[in-house]
């Protein structure tokens, strides 16, 4: 039993897409610490990455080993990772009963290497087929904003961090292929209704964790406590 008498809401898999530095890991980070206090066993975690080997591809993607390979092969790449991921860690913690949350997951392959990349949908269709087994999210948060404003939150944490080559990095990225992106994910979203939900993300985090908080407990309302008899 959880806090308020209520029975522990049964296991929820929920993932947070959107593009660089528009606030996911912030939000994962919140909505987790939220679902604990109110006593529901909840595992975060990422993507790429999640379990050792995954987390093996992701430094092998992200170091940009296999750029030269093409956008395809990354795509491979990401789905083998999420295979390992689902069987290792998403799949056993559904099953014991814990809510997932996950940064980024199969919408990020269709967003970058799919809408935006250029890898044919037979190919991501497929690929997705086999790195989920059937474990589809419950709910999907996708967070959106203009990628200019959100840049120069990455940046400005680069700099912040004491680290400026990112920062400088971040100055020369194409723009033109991350509004492609962003247009990806709403694309994604319209596609999927029952499943996705869109919010703007050009908000202070209190608010934006507020937006997430009622889309959730609007979704799954066997997570508003039973109000206490007067
Ligand atoms: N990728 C792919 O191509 N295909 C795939 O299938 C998958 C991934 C799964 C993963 O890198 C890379 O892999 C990514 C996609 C690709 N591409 N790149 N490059 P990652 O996971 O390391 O990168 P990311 O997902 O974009 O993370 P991020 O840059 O850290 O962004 P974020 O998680 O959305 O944001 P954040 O860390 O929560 O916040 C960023 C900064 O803004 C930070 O300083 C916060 O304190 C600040 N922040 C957060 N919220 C706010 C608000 N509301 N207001 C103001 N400031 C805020």
């Amino acid at each position: 039993m959880a806090k308020y008498g209520i029975d522990i809401p049964s296991a929820r898999f929920l993932t947070f897409e959107g593009g660089e530095g528009v606030g996911k890991s912030t939000q994962v980070k919140r909505l987790a610490a939220r679902l604990s206090e109110q006593d529901i066993p909840v595992v975060r975690t990422r993507e790429p990455g999640g379990t050792p080997k995954a987390e093996a591809i992701r430094s092998f993607i992200l170091q940009g080993k296999p750029e030269s390979w093409g956008v395809g092969a990354e795509a491979v790449l990401f789905a083998a990772a999420r295979l390992d991921h689902v069987n290792g860690l998403i799949a056993p913690a559904l099953e014991d009963g814990k809510w997932v949350i996950c940064d980024r997951f199969a919408d990020s392959t269709r967003a970058y290497q799919g809408l935006t990349g250029g890898v044919e949908d037979g190919l991501i269709d497929a690929l997705e087929d086999l790195a989920l087994n059937g474990q589809r999210p419950d709910l999907t948060l996708i967070l959106d904003m203009n990628p200019e404003v959100a840049f120069e939150r990455v940046r400005q944490r680069a700099l912040d961090d004491g680290m400026p080559a990112i920062a400088d990095r971040f100055e020369k990225e194409d723009i033109e292929f991350h509004r492609r992106l962003r247009e990806g994910f709403l694309t994604i979203a319209k596609d999927n209704p029952d499943r996705c939900v869109v919010l703007s993300a050009d908000q202070d985090e209190g608010a934006l964790a507020a937006d997430i908080w009622q889309v959730v407990t609007q979704r799954f309302p066997e997570l508003v406590p039973e109000e206490e008899p007067a």
